[in-house]
Parts: structure tokens; sequence; C-alpha cells
């Protein structure tokens, strides 16, 4: 079994609606088991900055799938989500980031784990260190804001039924 960590993040429309599908489609997909979440945090934009502000979590899973098949199925739920692309670090319905996948270093054409920006992101960060106090150094949390206390998967899987 594979042990990785994805990165949710969201600044259009229902920003938690969003992440929260986007925990329920990496949970129900057969090879993939979600085995913790961080909080919910509130983000200032980075790279591109007139835009809104985003919500970010980081999450765990365990799983049987390679990590290209894994960010594959990224891609769909981004996609299931609306996602359009057209400016970088633009404004986003979902973008699930892949940042770690066991202990590997992976370079291929269209996927590079760690992932590159990370260790400079507090929006990552924060969250990831979270749920894995150990996975990277600590950083500044500045434009970073604890935006809902998570206590566990469920709050996501049981959440509006
Ligand atoms: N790709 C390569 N490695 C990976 C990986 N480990 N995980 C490729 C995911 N994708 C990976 O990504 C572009 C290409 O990266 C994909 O085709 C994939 O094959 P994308 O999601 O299409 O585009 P993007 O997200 O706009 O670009 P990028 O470079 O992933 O942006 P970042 O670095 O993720 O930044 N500010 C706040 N506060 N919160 C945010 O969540 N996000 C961004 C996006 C900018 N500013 C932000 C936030
Ligand atoms: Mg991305």
């Amino acid at each position: 079994m594979n042990v990785a960590y994805v990165s949710i993040g969201s600044n259009i429309g229902d920003r938690l609606r969003h992440l929260t599908e986007a925990v329920r489609g990496l949970h129900f997909h057969e090879g993939i088991t979600v085995t913790s979440v961080s909080s919910v945090y509130e983000t200032a934009p980075v790279g591109f900055t007139e835009q809104a502000d985003f919500l970010n979590m980081v999450l765990c899973v365990e799983t049987d799938l390679a990590a290209q098949h894994l960010l594959e199925v990224c891609q769909k739920i981004e996609h299931g989500l609306g996602r359009v692309r057209d400016i970088r670090w633009g404004p986003r319905t979902a973008d699930l980031d892949v940042l770690l996948y066991n202990n590997d270093n992976i370079i291929t054409e269209n996927l590079i784990v760690p992932h590159p920006r990370m260790h400079e992101r507090a929006f990552v960060l924060v969250p990831l260190l979270e749920i894995a106090p150990l996975m990277a150094d600590p950083m500044p949390d500045e434009g970073v804001l604890l935006w809902k206390k998570v206590n566990g998967v469920d709050d996501f899987l049981l959440e509006g039924e």
C-alpha cells in the first residue's frame, strides 16, 4: 500500500462544497482511502494575486494506485468540478496537487513529486504540518487563517446528508 499527500484548493463559487466533493471523489474511488484530513484554511492568493481568497486543505490517502494514476484521478475530479484552465495560478473551482507519494522522487513530463513549489507555500505547509508534523520544516503562516476546524474524514463524508 502506498501513502500519498494531496492538496486541494478552491477560490470560485461554493468553495467548501468543492473541497467536500474532492475529498469524496478521492475517498469513494475504489483504489483510494482517505485516512486523514487537515482543517480548512482561508488563504491569500499566491502567484497571481488579483483573485479571491482560497480555501485550502491537505489530505493523506492510502492507495494501491501508481502515482501517475492518482494524478489522473485528481485531474478527473478537477474536471468534474468544472475546472477550466486559462490563467496559470489563476482562479479555480478545484485544484488537486499530489504533494508526496511515499518517499518517491518522480520527474516525468506531467508529474513531479515532491510537488516542486510546496516548500515555499504556507497554504500547503500549514495544513500538511497539521496532519503530518514531521513531513516538512515549519514556515511562517502568513496569509493563512484557520477557517473551519475539521475533526476527521467523516466531517466531509457525512456533511450535507
Ligand atoms: N503536475 C506536475 N506535477 C504535479 C503534481 N505533483 N501534482 C502538472 C499535480 N499536478 C502536477 O497544473 C499544471 C500541470 O502540472 C498539470 O498538467 C500536471 O500534469 P494545473 O493544475 O493544470 O495548473 P495550475 O494549478 O495552475 O499550475 P500549478 O503549477 O500546479 O500551480 P500551483 O503551483 O498548484 O499553484 N494561492 C493560494 N492561496 N492557494 C492555492 O491553492 N494555488 C495556486 C496554483 C496558485 N496560488 C494559490 C493556490
Ligand atoms: Mg495544480
